[in-house]
């Protein structure tokens, strides 16, 4: 019954602290076009301290109630201004070695000035924090998030003043029903990982903006969407300078879109060129920085601007032995040079929303991208609230991310049993992709049926690409398996191997007979390549995975509490002896090509 308003300090006898938060949750339909917009950037030095028991939350520290109404100091059990600091965005679990295996909730709080002006409004935006995320202003609840890895807003207008208090509880608490479900197989780094920014826009601005070659095989239109927040614009204005294009784009209530004849430069992995565009409307003008591409299926061809295409991939989580998933641009950069070098043409982004910026140096590097969202394992597929949470993460990933050419493909989801509660889940998420994005593929990591020994997953229907995550050699030590696997397979359309590896200790030579040495990994990485080269369906592979990353699952001696399937080593210096087979082969499929 009572409202956070009224509460007393004391909260020894609440029973449901959280349900007062519930109702203001911040969802992909706030957010915004925030291309070219300036930010003020609220990241640097917070105070920070651990709040296991969500004391914040249960007592109301927002508040700020330090005397009764007789003006009586009132006992407090925080003192934000002398809690230790940190320098955000970071995942805590690197900064302090006692916060290393840390799960649970963190309070951090800073102040800030700030100056309004007349006839705007403020959003407070984050690039993402792990995994729920509550705001305070200025002793306000402001709301919260759920979802680890895609960016949020806050319309924070009528709160900001010129000096502010800002509080975020930042909460990675692993939760069955949360998408990802409280088992993967990596790490669960907690923090305000990425950006935190103040954005002003004008009362009527930009929420959407989206550009893309229009895939019907001619690639001289390009379609151009907009919505507005307010209702009252009635046209928009378009510039992209280098095509000479300068048009209007009419709107009705607030939204329109408009298709254009232009021959633009086409963006491929070759020639990454990108343009400029601007677009104005009312008193709000953004800015893009966007290239124009066509992906397409036909028949069991994946075709990029027209041309049958090998997806040359490797996949990749966000780790970095300094950094945990709170990558530095170098860090990323690094990344995409280290597959670029290996022969690749495309990365598979596993398991959640990387970061942005991967995806902006990735349009510039000409590195094809499929993104994925944390629908991992045995998520709570009968759940509507889990069901709600995966389609609002996926929204939130498409919305961020609508003009990168370098991304090709949504995934929806990685190895879940083929069950019919998960078939109508992930069905309704391939459908959501395919109907908000005509200019992309839908794909999912698939796992083989061994009852049938076949690609037999209910869920390809839906698909675009199948993608397949095999493990012959490794889990499965049988390579006979393989060309099995695909002679019992009909695929009717691409199928990429999205996984296939080998655990190696970086330095550890051994035998081809024993797991866990580079010997044998290049031994499975041999076997597979023999193997995968001959099947004339399957269009691309990432081989499980560019660089050893940080699991707490993994706790053999040769593991040490890493995932050990890199090429890499974790520090991303030393090459595995079967990143050099790998980059042999792509060389000389990249060779076969021209
Ligand atoms: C998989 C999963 C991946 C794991 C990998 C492994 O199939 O998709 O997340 O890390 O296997 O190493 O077992």
């Amino acid at each position: 019954m009572s409202t956070y308003k009224q509460k007393n300090i004391s909260d020894i006898n609440l029973e449901d602290y959280l349900q007062e938060y519930e109702g203001k949750q911040t969802s992909a339909k706030n957010l915004f076009f925030t291309g070219g917009r300036p930010r003020e950037s609220l990241n640097g030095t917070w105070h920070y301290a651990v709040d296991q028991y969500d004391t914040c939350i249960r007592q109301h520290w927002f508040e700020e109630r330090y005397r009764d109404a007789q003006g009586n100091t009132l006992p407090v059990d925080f003192s934000f201004d002398s809690w230790p600091t940190m320098e955000l965005p970071c995942c805590w679990n690197t900064r302090e070695e006692k916060l290393f295996l840390y799960e649970g909730s963190m309070i951090f709080t800073r102040t800030f000035s700030f100056h309004r002006e007349k006839d705007e409004k403020v959003f407070l935006h984050f690039g993402a924090v792990n995994y729920v995320c509550r705001v305070f202003l200025n002793k306000q609840y402001v709301g919260m998030h759920r979802g680890g890895s895609t960016p949020f807003c806050f319309d924070v207008t009528g709160l900001l003043q010129e000096e502010n208090r800002i509080i975020i509880q930042a909460d990675n608490t692993r939760r069955e029903e949360q998408v990802p479900t409280d088992n993967f197989d990596w790490f669960n780094y907690g923090g305000v990982y990425r950006d935190i920014d103040l954005i002003r826009v004008p009362r009527n601005y930009v929420r959407r903006f989206k550009l893309f070659l229009v895939p019907d095989g001619c690639f001289d239109k390009i379609r151009v969407e907009v919505s507005m927040s307010g209702k009252r614009a009635q046209k928009a204005f378009l510039e992209i300078p280098e095509l000479d294009l300068q048009a209007e784009i009419p709107l009705k209530d607030g939204a329109g879109s408009s298709v254009f004849k232009v021959n633009p430069v086409l963006w491929s992995p070759e020639n990454p060129k990108l343009y400029k565009a601007y677009l104005t409307c009312g008193k709000d003008r953004v800015m893009e920085e966007t290239g124009f591409r066509e992906i397409r299926v036909k028949d069991r061809e994946i075709l990029l601007n027209g041309k049958p295409a090998f997806l040359r991939g490797v996949c990749s989580h966000e780790d970095s032995v300094p950094n945990g998933k709170a990558l530095t641009e170098e860090e990323y950069l690094d990344t995409l040079h280290q597959a670029k070098n290996m022969g690749c043409n495309f990365m598979r982004l596993a398991h959640y929303p990387h970061s942005e910026k991967m995806a902006m140096l990735a349009d510039r590097e000409g590195i094809l991208l499929w993104e994925e969202i944390p629908v991992y394992w045995a998520i709570r597929f009968a759940r509507q609230d889990t069901y709600g949470d995966a389609e609002n993460q996926l929204a939130e990933l498409m919305h961020r991310d609508a003009n990168r050419p370098s991304v090709i493909i949504w995934s929806v989801g990685n190895e879940n049993a083929d069950t019919n509660p998960r078939l109508r889940f992930m069905k309704r998420l391939a459908d959501f992709a395919h109907r908000n994005d005509k200019s992309r593929l839908v794909s999912a990591a698939c796992l083989v049926s061994f009852s049938e020994l076949a690609i037999a997953d209910r869920l390809a229907k839906y698909l675009d690409v199948i993608g397949i995550n095999e493990y012959m050699g490794w889990y499965s030590p049988d390579f006979g398996l393989l060309p099995r696997l695909f002679e019992n397979s009909h695929p009717d359309k691409p199928v990429i191997i999205t996984e296939f590896g080998a655990d190696a200790l970086p330095g550890l030579v051994g035998d081809e007979k024993e797991k866990g040495t580079e010997v044998y990994q290049k031994y499975v990485y041999e076997r597979q390549l023999q193997i995968l080269h001959t099947i004339s369906y399957v269009k691309g592979l990432t081989p499980w995975i560019l660089y050893d990353f940080r699991c707490p699952r993994r706790t053999s001696s040769i593991q040490n509490y890493y995932n050990r399937k890199g090429l890499l080593s974790p520090d991303k210096k030393y090459r595995k002896p079967a990143y050099e087979e790998m980059r042999k082969f792509y060389l000389q499929l990249q060779q076969e090509s021209r």
